[in-house]
Parts: C-alpha cells; structure tokens; sequence
C-alpha cells in the first residue's frame, strides 16, 4: 500500500524521467531510432527501475496515467530531436496489456500526437505477444486502428512469450524484437544462433523488420550483421541515457 502511494504521488510530483536508448542500423552502425524507457527518481535521490514498479502500475491500474505521461513526454522530446534536424529517428514507447486494450488508447496517442506534433509513422508501439492472450481478435482490431492512424508497432520480446506463429501472421505488425536471451547465447550456443536465423529469415518473409535487444558484444554484432539482422539495440552500442545524453550522443558530442 505504501509503494501504491508513492507511485500515485510520484507521478504528481514529476519523480519520473524517460531514458532513450539508441536503436542501430546494424549495417552501418547508424542510429536510427530509440526507445524511451521510464525511471522512477524517489525522493531519496534513488532511482527505481521500471522492472519493479510497472507490474504495481498494471495491479492498480496506474499504468494508465503513467503510460499517457510516457507517451506525451516522449513525443514532446522527439518532436524537439526532430526539429533540430534528426528527422529519421522514430520513437519506440513500451505499452503494458492494459495500456494496450484500454478503450482510451486511440485518444490517448493521437492526442499525444497531436500536441507534440509529432509524425505518427515515426512513432514505434511495443506491444508483447502476451496482450493476444486476452482477445486475440480485439488485439488485430486495435492494431489496426493504429496502423490505419500511420503508427507502426513492433512485438517485443519476441520467443520467450505464448508466441504463435498464427499470430504473426494474423498481427498486422511492422517489426519483431528478438528478446535478449536469444541475443545472450547465440554466439556460445549453436542452437540460438540458428533460432535467431530462423526469426530474421521468417520475419523477412513475411516483410517485417527485425530488431536484435540485448546485444553486449562485437562478436554478437558481428553474427547478427551476417544474418542480415535490421536493426540492434543494446548495451555493446549504448545503455539507455538521459535526453541530454542521447542528445549529445547523435550531435556527435560524445
Ligand atoms: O529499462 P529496463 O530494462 O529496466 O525496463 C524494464 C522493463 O520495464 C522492460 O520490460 C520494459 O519494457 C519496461 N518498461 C520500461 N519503460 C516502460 C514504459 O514506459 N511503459 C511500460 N509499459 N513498460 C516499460
Ligand atoms: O522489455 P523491454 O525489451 O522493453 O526492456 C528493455 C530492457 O532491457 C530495459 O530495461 C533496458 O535497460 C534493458 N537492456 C537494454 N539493453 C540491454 C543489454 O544490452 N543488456 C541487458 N542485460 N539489458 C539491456
Ligand atoms: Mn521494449
Ligand atoms: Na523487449
């Protein structure tokens, strides 16, 4: 209950922040875009990871306010990245199950959208496959609500979860995340290593755009970048960082 509390007010009092982390071209090494991920900043000076307070968001429903706070900060804050000029950067947000099925959600984006002035096609939705547990059918509908609004949406953490290959076919998705235990073990691990052919060359097939999450190592890069994987995303290119950090990362500073 006190945890419950402090969320409440920790959202009042502006306690959270947004990191972005760079998201790469793994041919050229070019970012291309980032995903923005939520910190909590307690009072104490601390900083809480999301791993620990979005399940408590989700349990109290929460998330929805916090979700509407990301989703307008981040917009406002590429919008700016935009207008200086790195127009290719799209934006990829989290958004939890509920988050996903709330019947405000087609407002929720579009008035983010709206009042940043952000582009829709440059803006990316995490979704997990965890969310057509729910209502498969209900789940193909808002996805493509959202795609006839121009926004993309990508199925993160891709092969730990109920994953169907039905789904897949029936989501009207643009890209695939491959999640990081894959990534982790792939290059030690031949049985990984051939998963993770098997998704590039299954996504590419079906004209999605595949994201590798999780990626530590240059030798990790180097099998993704054989396999003809799209993008990457991970500590060996950049933790998440500060806006201001990100900032100076792609105005070449750092
Ligand atoms: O950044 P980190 O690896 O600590 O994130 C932990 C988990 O929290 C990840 O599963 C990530 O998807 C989730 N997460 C981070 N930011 C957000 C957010 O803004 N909204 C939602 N719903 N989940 C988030
Ligand atoms: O569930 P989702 O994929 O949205 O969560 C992303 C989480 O993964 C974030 O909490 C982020 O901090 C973390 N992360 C990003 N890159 C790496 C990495 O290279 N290694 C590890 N261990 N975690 C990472
Ligand atoms: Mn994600
Ligand atoms: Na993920």
């Amino acid at each position: 209950i006190q945890l419950e509390n402090d969320l409440r007010e920790a959202l009042d009092n502006e306690e959270f922040i947004l990191h972005y982390q760079p998201q790469v071209e793994a041919a050229t090494g070019k970012i291309v875009g980032m995903e923005t991920l939520i910190r909590w900043r307690a009072r104490d000076g601390s900083i809480i990871s999301p791993a620990e307070f979005i399940p408590l968001a989700e349990d109290t429903r929460l998330i929805l306010p916090i979700g509407n706070w990301v989703l307008h900060n981040a917009c406002r804050q590429a919008k700016k990245w935009h207008d200086a000029g790195h127009t290719h950067l799209k934006l990829a947000v989290n958004l939890s199950p509920l988050q996903f099925m709330h019947d405000d959600l087609m407002d929720t984006v579009d008035e983010a959208l709206e009042s940043s002035g952000f582009s829709a096609s440059s803006l990316e939705l995490e979704i997990t496959e965890s969310v057509a547990v729910y209502d498969a059918e209900k789940t193909i509908a808002r996805m493509q609500a959202l795609r006839n609004m121009g926004v993309r949406i990508a199925l993160d953490d891709f092969g730990t979860g109920y994953s169907s290959l039905v789904y897949l076919k029936k989501f009207p998705i643009n890209s695939l995340k491959i999640a990081r235990p894959f990534i982790q073990d792939m290059v030690d691990n031949p049985k990984d290593k051939a998963l993770v052919e098997a998704i590039v060359s299954m996504a590419h097939s079906l004209e999605l755009s595949v994201i590798a999450e999780g990626v530590e190592t240059s030798d990790q890069l180097a099998s993704l970048r054989k396999l003809k994987c799209d993008e990457i995303q991970g500590y060996f290119f950049s933790k998440p960082l500060a806006a201001e950090t990100f900032d100076r990362l792609i105005n070449n500073k750092m």
